[in-house]
């Protein structure tokens, strides 16, 4: 799909003097996601991001390379999505809603099944008056799944919130309803009002939340922002994008544009036509697959566990407070364990200090979050002020016991005496020194 790029990536290679290969790859960039029909004004708001991102400092250990490629990925998944499809189900009716032939029908009916393997209840409701066999198609479709269908088979298309209505009703007991809609080959004026009443009538029944779906075809083309844009308009916005078609040689500009009209995440990928070919979205899977680049999970985590050179550089050299305290034991994190840290610093030693106060696993960190937004502005910058009765007000702010807070507190000393010891002369001429130094370019 923007193989292209990935191939303008593998080339990218200057070590010195990239400024001009970096420019020469964003050209690329640019001119590819033009080839797979992205909107032109996207692609320049794209590629303007990814050059600021570009012209800084690769984080330490990262290539500049590694650098571009991460900040390509943010911006992809900054308008597909950064999230993993997280849906909840929960008393919801979700309406599908997209142009003829988008394929809402079959996602109506492979969101069923997806549901329906969570053992939650589901039934569609078929709101196409307009295609004679639609409710045909759309039972016939559903027999292979636990989804029950509600249509009426000769309704004129002037019934629709009437069919709708007593589909809820009939549906009433189930957890998920969902509601095929109709479409048409554009987005006009009827279509618009016929879809703003099955929206207004949906969300007018008692206790249920209405989700709004947009079905785009993965291959729609340069139409797909406008489009999306009109469907989020009359819609009252969109929560979401389910892209269909995305096995066939769709180029992935119409992923990006629908979502950018939409303003909303991917949700799911329609990948055939049987019931199984869909899949919840996952940015990294999704984004590796659109650049044709098999390699990326490992990369993305590679640079987004790296340190950053300039938070490091500004912790080493001011006075330690509860703000770069939680940084600096982030960083800690990443290098390696406190203990190995503090073993290669000449004179200190952790043999006498608690297990629980060297321990900077992922709770730990999480639970001094909390316990450091629960402290005061005051506090956070000058630490030695918290007392007892501070303590148990911090303790009580964060929902802590009392010791975590005093844990913390000697952790943040331990911490402090062992950066003094690391801004000295002669510890920088040591071994942890020189290595510090070739990271962190001290
Ligand atoms: N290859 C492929 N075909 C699909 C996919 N989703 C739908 N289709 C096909 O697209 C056509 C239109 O789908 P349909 O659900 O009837 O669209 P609707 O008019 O929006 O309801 C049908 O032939 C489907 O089998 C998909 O993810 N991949
Ligand atoms: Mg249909």
């Amino acid at each position: 799909m923007f193989s292209k790029i990935k191939d303008a990536l593998s080339k990218f290679n200057l070590g010195i003097g990239d400024k001009k290969a970096t420019e020469a790859l964003i050209k690329e960039i640019q001119r590819n996601l033009i080839r797979a029909d992205v909107d032109i004004s996207l692609v320049f708001e794209l590629s303007k991001n990814i050059r600021k991102e570009a012209m800084k400092k690769p984080k330490t250990g990262i290539t500049k390379k590694e650098h571009i490629i991460n900040a390509v990925y943010e911006e992809l998944t900054r308008i597909l999505g950064k999230e993993k499809e997280t849906v909840s189900f929960n008393k919801d009716i979700i309406v599908l809603a997209g142009l003829y032939g988008s394929g809402k029908t079959t996602a109506s009916v492979k969101l069923a099944n997806y549901i329906s393997r969570k053992n939650l209840s589901v039934g569609i409701v078929c709101t196409d008056l307009d295609r004679p066999a639609a409710y045909e198609q759309l039972s016939q479709f559903a027999s292979k799944t636990k989804a029950e269908v509600f249509g009426e088979k000769d309704a004129k298309r002037n019934k629709v919130i009437d069919v709708l209505n007593e589909g809820i009703d009939h549906f009433a007991k189930k957890d998920i309803i969902i509601v095929d809609t109709a479409g048409r080959s554009s987005f006009d004026d009827e279509l618009k009002k016929e879809l703003k009443s099955i929206i207004d009538a949906s969300k007018a029944k008692a206790n249920k939340n209405v989700v709004v779906y947009l079905v785009c075809s993965g291959d729609i083309g340069k139409a797909a922002k406008n489009l999306a844009g009109a469907f989020k308009d009359v819609s009252g916005g969109i929560d979401g994008v389910i892209l269909t078609k995305m096995d066939s040689s769709a180029k992935g500009g119409g992923a990006l544009s629908s979502c950018y009209g939409a303003e909303a995440p991917v949700v799911f990928i329609g990948v055939g036509e049987k019931i199984n070919d869909f899949e919840e979205y996952d940015p990294v899977r999704f984004t590796s697959r659109l650049l044709g680049m098999g390699d990326l999970h490992g990369l993305l985590e590679k640079v987004q566990g790296a340190i950053d050179q300039e938070e490091m550089e500004a912790m080493m050299e001011g006075e330690l407070n509860m703000e770069t305290f939680y940084l600096q034991l982030k960083n800690i994190k990443k290098m390696g364990s406190l203990s190995k840290m503090m073993s290669m610093i000449p004179g200190f030693s952790s043999a006498n200090i608690p297990k629980n106060v060297m321990d900077t696993s992922e709770d730990k960190l999480k639970m001094y979050e909390a316990v450091i937004s629960s402290m005061t502005k005051k506090e956070r910058l000058d630490p030695e002020l918290i007392d007892r009765s501070r303590i148990e007000r911090i303790a009580k702010g964060s929902g802590v016991r009392t010791s975590d807070v005093k844990e913390l507190l000697k952790q943040f000393r331990m911490i402090k005496k062992m950066t003094k010891k690391m801004q000295s002369k002669s510890f920088m001429k040591g071994k942890l020194g020189t290595m510090m130094k070739s990271i962190g370019g001290f």
